[in-house]
């Protein structure tokens, strides 16, 4: 009972938010800026709630209720994503980003040791570019070529010499290793991509171009 309280409450309190967040009102719910609808595939609905609008069985105002916040929902996330795939359009025109999949690469331009490459990764809330298919090596490499620098990739020698794994520890499941490389033999735990993409076991306490990924 009292969860049920709360879970319409909860209902309620976004659905009023959601109505009363301050923005150029476009007449529909949950719909603000330059965003429109048009072409949109219908997101999946968020909380099961009824198809069509308020019914004449049941309870016609928690219907009502469900329809309105599944729709108000559906408004804010179709337009958060159109705001998003602009902004993303617009960094990769400037250059700023390159995309592979589901990945974002990105520069700080800054050349500095693999430790404090990936402590600004990570404290921008990404990590250290780690390439795991061609594409993403390729995006990679784009970065590389534009800054013209050799960058540490998130990769690894583990103490095992000569076995390299992510900076997460799981195996490699693609690599690009330049010919004869990777020769350290446990003396060059990072690794380093050249400017042809291809990688090389290198010393850890160099500077080196800091890509992220997100
Ligand atoms: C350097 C160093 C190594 C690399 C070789 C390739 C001489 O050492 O960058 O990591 O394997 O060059 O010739
Ligand atoms: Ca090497």
């Amino acid at each position: 009972m009292l969860s049920y309280s709360l879970y319409m409450l909860t209902a309620v309190a976004v659905l009023l938010m959601t109505c009363h967040t301050p923005c150029k009102c476009s007449g529909i719910p949950g719909l603000s800026g330059r965003g429109g609808l048009k072409g949109q595939p219908r997101l999946p609905s968020l909380i099961g709630s009824p198809k069509g609008p308020p019914g004449r069985d049941g309870l016609p105002w928690l219907r009502g209720l469900f329809y309105s916040l599944d729709s108000n929902l559906h408004n804010v996330l179709v337009n958060l994503q159109l705001r998003l795939s602009r902004l993303e359009g617009v960094l990769a025109l400037n250059g700023k980003i390159k995309e592979a999949g589901e990945k974002i690469f990105a520069s700080n331009g800054k050349e500095v040791d693999f430790e404090s490459a990936l402590e600004s990764c990570e404290e921008a809330g990404g990590t250290l570019a780690t390439p795991t298919n061609e594409e993403e090596n390729k995006a990679i490499l784009d970065i590389v070529k534009q800054y013209n620098r050799y960058a540490y990739l998130g990769i690894r020698e583990g103490e095992i010499s000569g076995q390299f794994s992510y900076i997460k520890g799981m195996a490699l499941n693609y690599t690009k290793w330049h010919q004869y490389e990777p020769n350290g033999k446990g003396t060059e735990k990072c690794v380093e991509m050249y400017t042809d993409g291809s990688w090389n076991d290198k010393k850890c306490n160099l500077y080196r171009l800091t890509i992220c990924e997100f």
